[in-house]
C-alpha cells in the first residue's frame, strides 16, 4: 500500500488546553521517592532525563543507558539496536492497530515484519552484530505482544545470552500480561522493558481498547480497561523493586488523552519508571484501524512539543522516539532490515567477534565523548555571551539539522528523509524530536512537488542546518522564512547549532533582523511515497 503525501492544511489545535496542565509541583502531590532516577539511588540529582549523563545517575544504571540507544538520547546518534519479530500474537486490541500490520506501540502502522523462529532471530542477532558492531542492542517489540509470545520470546534471549552476552536485551509490552513474568524477565537478565501506557483512568482507557483477552475469555469496555491498568501498575511497580529499569510509550491521542497524559507521567514516574515516551498517533484511514478509520487525527508537532513540555519536571522524557518497526535494524531513524533477510541471511558467513566489536565501540566511545565535549565548549561559550546580551537571553528557537549519524550535520538536503530537531537557546542545545520527509533528491534531480511537505515538517523551525543544498530549495525555505545554513557542514550538530544561534542573536541585536515566531508543523502520517528508502515498503 502507498500512501500519498497530504496536502491538507494542518489543524487548528483546538484538543490540547496546555494551559490546563499544570508543571508538576505547583500544587500537585509531590511524587513519592523512588520515582524516576531515585529509584535507583539517584537522590539529590537532577532529573536524568534521556540527555542525562554519568553526572546525572549511580554508575551502574549509567552502565545500562549509556549505549542503549533508546534510553540516552546522546547515544542515539552512536548505537544502533535491532529488533527480531517472533513474537506475533496480541493479548489486547487497541484502537490505533490493525493486526495485518506490527504492533503500533513500538512500531508505526504501515509495514510488516518478516516473522522469525527463536532459532532464526538468533541466526540473524548474530549476523547484524558481526556486520553492525555499533548495534548493542536487542529488542522483542512485535509484531504483537512480546509476553503474549511468552516461549518464543524468552527462547530467544535465552539463547542469545549464550552466543552473544554483550548484546543488551529489550522488551516492549501492553502490560497485561506483565506481572505473570517479572522472574522470567529477570531470570535473562533482560534490563530494559518498555510499557505502553496511555491512561491511569478506566474511563479514557474504554475510547482506547474495545477488548482485552483475560483469563480465557473477552472482556470489553470499562472493564477490560481497569483490568489493563491494574496490571500495567502492578507490572510497573515489580519491575522497579527488581532494579529492570523501564520506560513507559504513551501514544498521543488528542481530545482522548492529550491532557491526561500529564497525569499518566506523575503515576509513572511515582512508580519507579526510568523514562517516558510520548509519542504522536500514527493515523491514517488506508492503516484500517478504529481510529484510522473513523478520522481520529494525531497530533501536530506544536501540540505535540506542548504535551511534552507539560510534563518535564516529571518522569524524565524521551523525546528521540522513531516509533520503529518490529524488525528495525540499525541507527534510530535508518533502517537496515532489508539487508538481512531471512535469504540473505543463509548467504552470510557470520563470524562473531567480540574482539572486534569491542575495538569498534571504542572508537565510537571516542567520538560520542568527542561530540560531548565540542556540546560543552559551546555551551560555555554561549553562556559567556548571555552575560553581555539580555535581550536575547530568553529566547528559544528551533532548528532542523540535516545528519545521517555520528551526532554531526553531515547530510545534504535533498538526502534527508528525516530531520533532527534541536531546541536552542543560550544555554542550551536541546533534541526535541525528528520530523519524517519524503527525499527531495530523486536520482540526480531535486523533484520540487516534494518541498512544500518538507517545509511544512519543518515549518515551526528558525533554521534547517544541511551539508549543502541546492539552489531551487534554498530559495523555497527562504520564502517560507526558515534559514538554509550550510557553513557547518561536518560539525558536531550541538556546536553548530549554538554558533549559528549565537550569530543569530548578534543580528537581532544589532537590528539587522527581527526575530519573529514561527508556525506549527506537521507530523508526517503515512508511508514514504518517495526514494528507495528501506522502510517505504509497506502491505
Ligand atoms: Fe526496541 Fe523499544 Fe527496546 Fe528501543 S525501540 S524494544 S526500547 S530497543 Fe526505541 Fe524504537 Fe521508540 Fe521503541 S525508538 S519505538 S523507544
Ligand atoms: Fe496492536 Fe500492539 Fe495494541 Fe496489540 S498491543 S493491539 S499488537 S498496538
Amino acid at each position: 500500500m502507498q500512501a500519498s503525501t497530504s496536502t491538507a492544511p494542518m489543524p487548528a489545535p483546538t484538543y490540547i488546553g496546555i494551559g490546563q496542565i499544570k508543571p508538576l509541583g505547583s500544587g500537585l502531590d509531590v511524587p513519592a521517592a523512588g520515582g524516576g532516577c531515585s529509584s535507583h539511588g539517584g537522590e539529590g540529582k537532577a532529573s536524568c532525563g534521556s540527555s542525562a549523563g554519568p553526572d546525572d545517575m549511580p554508575q551502574e544504571i549509567w552502565d545500562k543507558v549509556k549505549n542503549h540507544p533508546c534510553y540516552s538520547e546522546e547515544a542515539h546518534h552512536h548505537y544502533a539496536r535491532m529488533h527480531v519479530a517472533v513474537a506475533p500474537a496480541c493479548n489486547i486490541q487497541c484502537n490505533y492497530c490493525n493486526r495485518k500490520y506490527d504492533c503500533s506501540n513500538e512500531s508505526r502502522p504501515g509495514v510488516v515484519s518478516q516473522k522469525l523462529t527463536p532459532d532464526q532471530a538468533v541466526r540473524k542477532v548474530v549476523a547484524v552484530a558481526s556486520e553492525i558492531p555499533q548495534m548493542t542492542v536487542l529488542g522483542i517489540a512485535g509484531p504483537g505482544d512480546a509476553l503474549a509470545n511468552p516461549a518464543k520470546t524468552f527462547e530467544t534471549f535465552r539463547m542469545l545470552q549464550e552466543q552473544a552476552p554483550d548484546i543488551k536485551l529489550c522488551l516492549s509490552t501492553n502490560g497485561l500480561a506483565l506481572p505473570d513474568y517479572v522472574d522470567e524477565i529477570c531470570k535473562y537478565n533482560v534490563d530494559h522493558v518498555t510499557i505502553t501506557i496511555n491512561m491511569v483512568d478506566p474511563a479514557v482507557g474504554e475510547k482506547i481498547y474495545p477488548w482485552i483477552f483475560w483469563e480465557h475469555r473477552r472482556v470489553r469496555g470499562y472493564e477490560a480497561a481497569k483490568i489493563l491498568h491494574e496490571r500495567q501498575m502492578l507490572g510497573l511497580e515489580m519491575l522497579t523493586a527488581r532494579g529492570v529499569l523501564t520506560k513507559i510509550n504513551s501514544v498521543l491521542i488528542p481530545g482522548i488523552n492529550d491532557e491526561h497524559l500529564y497525569e499518566v507521567n506523575r503515576e509513572v514516574k511515582k512508580r519507579g519508571a526510568f523514562l517516558h515516551n510520548i509519542m504522536p498517533l500514527i493515523s491514517e484511514a488506508e492503516h484500517g484501524t478504529y481510529f484510522g478509520l473513523s478520522g481520529q487525527r494525531g497530533p501536530t508537532a506544536t501540540e505535540l512539543k506542548a504535551v511534552q513540555d507539560a510534563c518535564m519536571g516529571g518522569a524524565n522524557l524521551m523525546r528521540h522516539c522513531r516509533q520503529c518497526r518490529a524488525d528495525a535494524v540499525g541507527l534510530l531513524g535508518e533502517d537496515r532490515s532489508e539487508e538481512f533477510t531471512l535469504d540473505k541471511l543463509e548467504q552470510l558467513d557470520v563470524v562473531y567477534d567480540l574482539e572486534k566489536r569491542q575495538a569498534y565501540q571504542a572508537q565510537v566511545e571516542h567520538e560520542r565523548q568527542a561530540q560531548h565535549a565540542a556540546k560543552e565548549e559551546a555551551l560555555a561559550a554561549s553562556r559567556a555571551i548571555a552575560v553581555a546580551d539580555e535581550l536575547t537571553d530568553e529566547l528559544k528557537v528551533l532548528v532542523a539539522v540535516a545528519t545521517k549519524g555520528g551526532g554531526r550535520v553531515n547530510e545534504h538536503f535533498g538526502h534527508v528523509s528525516e530531520f533532527q530537531v534541536f531546541e536552542v537557546s543560550a544555554t542550551q542545545a536541546l533534541f526535541v524530536g525528528h520530523r519524517r520527509v519524503d527525499l527531495y533528491c530523486q536520482g540526480g534531480f531535486g523533484d520540487d512537488e516534494q518541498l512544500p511537505s518538507v517545509v511544512r515538517a519543518i515549518n515551526d523551525c528558525h533554521a534547517v542546518l544541511v551539508a549543502k543544498i541546492g539552489a531551487c530549495p534554498r530559495d523555497e525555505l527562504l520564502a517560507a522564512g526558515v534559514e538554509p545554513v550550510d557553513q557547518y557542514a561536518g560539525d558536531f550538530i550541538e556546536k553548530a547549532a549554538l554558533e549559528w544561534f549565537n550569530g543569530y542573536r548578534s543580528r537581532i541585536a544589532s537590528g539587522a533582523i527581527v526575530h519573529q515566531h514561527r508556525g506549527d508543523a506537521q507530523i508526517r502520517q503515512g508511508a514514504y511515497t518517495h526514494g528507495a528508502e528501506p522502510m517505504a515498503q509497506a502491505a
